[in-house]
Formats: structure tokens, sequence, C-alpha cells
């Protein structure tokens, strides 16, 4: 499968080349088609570093692509998905704390556009690397999430992921809605999977999110989701018959007399 790698960013100089190169190193060449950077505004060297690399020519498919604003990682993310070209999109947090070599796991694990399968493999950091109380928000975070959406995500904020670009591109979108792909696939009757995946620690720069904001946001998008989630019905279609070509003819006056 050919995959776009979607890196957002947002002052993550220090740590986007090196991750962009990584990435270049341990996803085989034949895997992958292009790796966009969308940087959002940022307002440090994160776009001179990757615009160096472009510059170098060493990275066959490396795009760039830049916010006039900043408008947030979904915004980011949905605006490196709709310029990909791949139909399969593997997605990664631009700080480095993903880990590329993941990538090949996840898409091995996803199902082919179309077919039956997973339409999303999702990062489930089993050894986290972030400081305590960022673990324990992000801890009650998920219980909380659990018991209102139900949707049995061990790890719905792991910016490691690998899914059907498509599908991505039908689902509601608002700001934060990064952080209900599991929840949004199942809604929209996709399967979703769940693969273990590496956590580093953060390298050069700060946390873009604290944990209050994240907590006092995240309550408001819950109740959102939640109306998504009951307000929706995705009917298969068990029985279809083509377009009848002498109804067709009827139509246009072509069977008369
Ligand atoms: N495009 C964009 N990316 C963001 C924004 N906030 C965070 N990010 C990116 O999202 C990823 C995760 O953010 P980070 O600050 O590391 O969050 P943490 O790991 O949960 O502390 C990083 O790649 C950030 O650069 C934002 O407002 N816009
Ligand atoms: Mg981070």
């Amino acid at each position: 499968m050919r995959i776009t790698v979607v890196i957002p960013a947002l002052n993550e100089a220090g740590n986007i080349g090196r991750l962009v190169t990584e990435t270049y190193e341990h996803v085989p060449t034949e895997m992958l088609a292009e790796v966009i950077v969308v940087d959002d505004a940022s307002t440090d060297a994160t776009g001179e570093e990757i615009k160096a690399l472009i510059r170098a020519g060493k990275h066959p498919g490396l795009r760039y692509l830049r916010h006039d604003q900043r408008s947030g990682q979904s915004a980011a993310l949905r605006s490196g998905i709709t310029a990909a070209s791949s139909p399969v999109i593997a997605t990664m947090d631009g700080d480095g704390q993903n880990d590329p070599r993941d990538i090949p796991k996840l898409v091995a694990r996803l199902a082919e556009p179309g077919m039956p399968g997973p339409a999303l493999v999702n990062g489930w950091r089993t050894s986290r690397k972030d400081t305590g109380s960022k673990r324990w928000a992000s801890k009650a975070a998920n219980w909380i999430r659990d018991a209102v959406l139900k949707d049995e995500c061990p790890d719905t904020g792991c910016g490691i992921k690998a899914y059907w670009r498509d599908v991505f591109l039908r689902l509601p979108f608002f700001t934060s809605m990064h952080r209900y792909l599991p929840a949004l696939f199942q809604t929209y009757g996709h399967e979703v999977a769940y693969v273990p995946v590496n956590d580093r620690p953060r390298i050069a720069g700060v946390s873009k999110y604290n944990n209050l904001n994240r907590a006092l946001v995240g309550l408001y998008d819950l109740v959102g989701v939640s109306w998504i989630r009951k307000r929706t019905k995705v009917p298969r279609i068990i029985e279809g018959l083509p377009a009848s070509h002498s109804a067709d003819a009827d139509h246009q006056g072509l069977n008369r007399g």
C-alpha cells in the first residue's frame, strides 16, 4: 500500500527536520509516496527546517504547506490530508514523540481501501514517556470519554495512526476532532484496530496544550461527539437494481410508436 505521511507542526523547530529524516529512513521507499508537513503558522524555524530539506533534494515527495493563521491540529491534518495524493494516510505528531518505525506495522494491519477490515489503525502508547501529571490527566480523560462514548479506545489521543483518506474527509469536521477519530470512524460504520506503539520523550520545544485547557475543551467536544453518535444512522445497502435501459429510452420517447 502506498501512503502519504501527514505531520501537523506548530513551533517544532529542532524536532521536525529530524522526524522527517527518520521517516525516510524507516518507512520503506516502496510504501512512502510523500510526506506533507503542515505548518500551522509557526513563529520559529519550523518552516526553514523543512524548506532546507526540500532544497537539499534528498527526500523525494517531501512537501511543505503553511497556514495563513494558527488554526489548530485538526485543521492542519485536514489541510495535509486534502492535499495528499494517496488513498492511505499515516499521521504523526510533529514533536518526534511518535516513532516512524511504527508506521509499517500500522499500515500492515489496515485493510485495503474499500475492503473488509479496519479503516483506521490507531497507535496505543503502552509505555508513556510523558510527565506524571499529563499521564494522569490523559488517563482521567480516557476514562470519562469511554464512559460517555463507549468507543472502547485505549488511547484516542495517540497521534500516530493509519487510515483511509476518503473516510476521514467525509467525517464531520470540528476543531479537536483528531482526538475522536476512533469514535467517529466507528460511528460511520468502520472497523477500528489498535496496535501498540513506541512513545518517546519530546527533545526540543514545549507542549502546546495544558491539562486544564485540554480537559475543559475536551468535555465540550465530548458532548458534541456523543450527540453525533446518537443522531447518526448508517444503513447498509442490501439491495440495489441498476437503472433499466429501456426505461431510459421510454423517458426520452425513443420507444414510442
Ligand atoms: N497544527 C497544529 N499543530 C499543533 C497545535 N498544537 C499542537 N500541535 C501539534 O500537535 C502535536 C502534539 O502536540 P504536543 O504539544 O506535543 O502535545 P502533547 O504531546 O500532548 O503534549 C505536535 O506535533 C504539535 O506540534 C496547533 O494548534 N496546530
Ligand atoms: Mg507531544
